[in-house]
């Protein structure tokens, strides 16, 4: 993803006007020791003037385009965007920043054309005086908007890396139904593991391999997609939902043994919620069938046709029937996206690096 590894450094008020200050100091004169004194001082101060509000705005500069723009982010970041910072507070932020560069340009003309009209080394250093307090004073104006961006990024940098251009399945089910299992069995590498912000949960994105591309994502949200969602605070509602802008296709485990703990109808009522709450299509898969009597999974299997969800039967701790519910998917609501993602790596592969 990019826009966390391009996130600049963003420096405290306190900072910026220590860095800007040895900045000052370290430009030296660099004119020949034949010119009197009041001509090398009113180069020197020039230079210093130049140098220090150029790099000013270089780094004001790199900071506004390097920070994300978030209407252009996806979705899925948008809204979590949403939960982890005040947009307006961030954009507002941005925008003074931004701002900015119009009043140090102006401090540094100002300065400037005092030092070129000086007629002594008195009015030059007054005129580096003026030039330095004013700068200063003004990083030190931007000092909350500097600590706004700073929190921001930091918040943005801990968000999950997760690819927003593969198909992505999210597996849903209360908890002990094999979701982990299953994502285990589907991932042909190893499954990463990353925070999810606002909760104490992380996700897990199992990699399946097509036509020898780590090009669809499996997503196990333990403690996130397994229990009622009405049972969820607002926060932690929307950190979940935002799940929706990520999730093509929902892949549900029900249990239909006793072994989870969880009765048929409170597995029912789950899935209801996550298919109403989600846009993606559902497919149930009926797991543990190496452990089920037949009449369990039977009454499963009505119970989902006359609620009109499709299902499979799998068993993931001997992973059958798992990577063919995955394959069916592939070639099925997956399939424009995995074209879509598969047209890019490949472009991306033969283009040049970019510079
Ligand atoms: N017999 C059987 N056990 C399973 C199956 N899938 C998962 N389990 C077991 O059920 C327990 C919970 O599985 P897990 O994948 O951790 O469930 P999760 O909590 O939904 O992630 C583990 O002991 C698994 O070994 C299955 O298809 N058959
Ligand atoms: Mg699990």
């Amino acid at each position: 993803m990019n826009f966390k590894s391009t996130l600049p450094y963003i420096p405290s008020a306190e900072e910026a006007v220590r860095q800007f200050i040895n900045r000052y100091k370290a430009i030296e004169a660099r004119s020949p020791t034949s010119l009197p004194g009041v001509e090398r001082l009113r180069r020197l101060e020039s230079a210093r003037v130049k140098g220090t509000s150029g790099w000013l705005l270089n780094m004001f500069k790199g900071i506004a385009y390097n920070m994300p723009f978030i209407n252009d982010l996806h979705p899925f970041y948008r809204e979590l965007m949403g939960i982890i910072i005040s947009i307006d507070e961030y954009k507002h932020s941005l925008g003074k920043l931004t701002n900015s560069s119009r009043a140090i340009n102006s401090i540094s003309r100002d300065a400037l054309r005092m030092i070129k009209a000086a007629q002594d080394k008195d009015e030059i250093i007054k005129a580096r005086r003026m030039y330095v307090s004013r700068i200063i004073d003004l990083i030190n104006d931007l000092g909350p908007e500097l600590r706004t961006l700073k929190e921001a990024a930091i918040k943005m940098s801990r968000l999950p890396s997760i690819s927003v251009e593969k198909p992505t399945i999210v597996v849903s089910g209360m908890p002990n139904t094999g979701k982990s299992s299953l994502v285990a069995c589907v991932s042909t590498k190893k499954p990463e593991i990353a925070d999810y912000p606002f909760t104490t949960k992380q996700i897990i994105i199992g990699h399946v391999k097509v036509y020898g591309i780590y090009a669809v994502q499996v997503i196990d949200t333990p403690g996130l997609l397994d229990r009622p969602l009405s049972e969820r605070n607002k926060i932690e509602l929307q950190a979940i939902l935002a799940l929706r802008h990520l999730a093509d296709s929902i892949v549900f485990m029900v249990d239909p043994t006793q072994h989870s703990g969880y009765t048929l109808n409170q597995q029912l009522n789950l899935l209801k919620e996550v298919s109403q709450s989600f846009k993606a299509n559902v497919v149930v898969a009926i797991n543990k069938v190496d452990l089920a009597s037949e009449e369990e999974v039977k009454t499963v299997e009505d119970a989902l046709r006359s609620l009109g969800f499709p299902y499979r039967l799998t068993s993931a701790l001997k992973c059958t029937g798992t990577r063919e519910l995955v394959d069916e998917l592939i070639n099925g609501p997956l399939r424009s996206k995995l074209i879509d993602y598969l047209r890019i790596t490949h472009e991306r592969a033969l283009s040049p690096e970019p510079k």
